[in-house]
């Protein structure tokens, strides 16, 4: 730590090569603000090969400058066009004094290729070059990231649109890349420093700021009574992201919210908008007034076209959508962090220069019995909880109000002790597998979990117009793997967020778990249970797997889903990469924390089976 920052300060110190970088420089041709959108003739990286070159540059946004780490040069990294079909070397130099490497996320490739420094290969060392090449196998929308130490943070992150061999399915006229990201002037370190100290440190840094508590927010609704009770429970019902927007600048293509990153339209075209969640802790939630989306594909891959007007988006998924605006005007797009305490911001416009109101931030959610993992509990199961005395437990609740009121009423519960009241305790080992770890790093196990894929995500349960859900989705091609899954994996998300542990299964990564094994070609169903209280964006490496979300056949093919506190996520996998291949929360400090596992698909070939 203490020689990391002595190295930075060398680093600022030395750091003349940059310093003459005008800010224009520092963006890509398609951020630019203004950008017409993108077309054949802009300046992007395509061919066969292509050299990326990762060093330190100077960022600048807000008026405030600091270092990042950035490929040619360049925050978002330089979008990457390639073709279906067509094969690709990249050539990676790291001019860093550190290890670096680049994950290809979404791209089906040898693990190898996978770009996981310590189970894929073993990462790019200073000053040298390495040399990534694999087949294009796929289309649509992708990104790419470092996967050494906290780099993402710090800017190394960049988008891949891969067009088909064949017609794309998806008419539009006009495109435009949308890379969402954080950014913050603390050293990552900082962050996570701060957040084992305190987990609810920069939420609680939020609520006390003059000015910030806004009308409406759920604390004003709140009893003292009824927030001594959430403070009995050493929960917090407004403690929905780990870092927010007093410590973040949220970023559009690079831009913050005054930039004002905007896109040019002709009315009337149908304008293709490739949004790809590249932040480091930040889940979004899209949307753009006056102007409805239609969602024509998920990670990448086609779905039948659903029309929302909002939709949450995970940290690592992509989702294309279609807008149609036929009005001279202008738009406003609103990517609100998740816990609503800031957002990135950009327009949509017919000439540059022209905005459109910028709505407020909403009122901060709460959190819900359902996200308290209790979502499907059933009274009469439940010795000594009297119905009546549980005013706020009605499983539908939504409110802020209600919530509390539950809280409230279930003040005896306690996290670390076994069954204060009966059937209440918070930590019962009986419903989670041997398998699962209950220590120190296990604050609460989901009671009863249940399937979420039908709701919308934290908050948006009630903003009065159409939000995108899993459900929603479907596959535009039929799933090929007809196969039923001959057995079924249960893990468990599992976390202390106090003291800022996060797991799978109750073990953190260092403690040197065992691999998830995976016969090659073996179908297998996965299960996810979130035992926490926030929303874990879970990837995997190498593979899409199936959705489960009732379209039997048609399940959506995702590389990364958000699972909902509370909620037991169900997908079907075939096992056919064979290799090694990270599986994680996508939430950087939560992987950085220990929610990784590494997943194993053997044999490899040509060995025996
Ligand atoms: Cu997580």
């Amino acid at each position: 730590m203490h020689h990391l920052i002595e190295r930075r300060a060398l680093l600022r110190g030395g750091a003349i090569g940059v310093a003459g970088l005008g800010l224009s420089g520092l963006f890509p041709a398609w951020a630019q603000s203004g950008s017409a959108g993108l077309a054949p003739a802009m300046p992007t990286l395509s061919g066969d090969d292509i050299r990326l070159t990762i060093g330190q540059s100077d960022f600048t946004v807000g008026g405030r400058s600091a270092h990042a780490i950035t490929m040619n040069g360049v925050l978002p990294a330089p979008l990457l066009r390639l073709k279906e079909g067509q094969n690709v070397r990249l050539h990676v130099q790291n001019t860093l004094d550190e290890d670096t490497s680049i994950h290809w996320h979404g791209l089906i490739v040898p693990f190898q290729m996978d770009g996981v420094p310590g189970v894929s290969f073993p990462g790019i060392k200073p000053k040298t070059t390495f040399l990534y090449e694999f087949p294009i196998r796929q289309s649509g929308t992708y990104w790419y990231h470092s996967h050494s130490g906290l780099q993402e943070q710090l800017g190394h992150y960049g988008p891949i649109v891969i067009d088909p061999a064949d017609a794309d399915p998806v008419a539009y006229d006009r495109e435009h890349v949308i890379v969402l990201s954080d950014w913050t002037f603390l050293h990552p370190h900082q962050l996570v420093v701060k957040l084992k100290q305190e987990g609810g440190y920069f939420n609680r840094q939020k609520q006390t700021l003059a000015g910030l508590l806004r009308k409406g927010d759920p604390e004003e609704a709140m009893s003292l009574a009824d927030r001594l009770m959430w403070g009995k429970m050493r929960m917090d019902p407004t403690d929905i992201a780990d870092v927010t927007a007093s410590t973040y600048t949220y970023l559009i293509n690079g831009h913050g919210p005054k930039e004002n990153w905007t896109g040019l339209f002709r009315p009337g075209e149908r304008v293709r908008l490739r949004f790809i969640n590249a932040a480091t802790m930040t889940i979004f939630n899209i949307r753009i007034p006056g102007l409805p989306m239609t969602v024509v594909s998920a990670d990448g891959l086609n779905v039948r076209p659903v029309t929302i007007d909002e939709f949450q988006i995970g940290n690592a998924e992509t989702y294309d959508v279609i807008v149609e605006p036929t009005e001279d005007r202008a738009f406003t797009l609103v990517a609100e962090s998740i816990d609503r305490s800031g957002m990135g911001r950009a327009t949509l416009a017919p000439r540059l220069g022209m905005t459109a109101a910028v709505p407020p931030l909403r009122p901060r959610p709460t959190l819900t019995m359902k996200d308290m993992g209790m979502g499907g509990m059933d009274h009469g199961s439940m010795p000594g909880m009297d119905q009546n005395s549980m005013p706020g437990m009605d499983h539908s609740a939504h409110s802020a109000a209600t919530a509390a009121g539950a809280a409230a009423s279930m003040g005896g519960m306690d996290h670390g002790s076994s069954g204060s009241m009966a059937g209440m305790n918070m930590r019962d080992k009986s419903k989670v597998p041997p398998t699962v770890k209950v220590g120190v790093g296990v604050d609460s196990i989901a009671m009863a979990p249940v399937d979420r894929t039908g709701d919308p995500g934290l908050g948006l349960e009630d903003v009065g117009h159409r939000v995108l859900t899993y459900r929603d989705l479907m596959s535009l091609t039929p799933n090929p793997d007809k196969r039923p899954p001959t057995r079924t994996v249960e893990v468990h998300l599992t976390g202390n967020m106090e003291r800022f542990m996060w797991s799978f299964d109750g073990e953190k990564f260092s403690e040197g778990v065992e691999p998830i094994r995976f016969e090659l070609n073996e179908r297998v169903r996965v299960v996810l249970i979130n035992d926490s209280m926030m929303t874990h964006p879970i990837h995997l490496h190498g593979h899409f797997f199936e959705v489960v979300n009732g379209h039997t056949g048609s399940h959506p093919l995702k590389h990364t889903v958000n699972v909902l506190p509370g909620a037991k996520l169900t997908f079907d996998l075939t096992a056919d990469a064979p290799g090694d291949w990270a599986f994680h929360c996508h939430l950087l400090l939560h992987m950085h924390a220990g929610m990784f596992r590494v997943v194993t698909v053997r044999p490899l070939q040509g060995e025996a089976a």
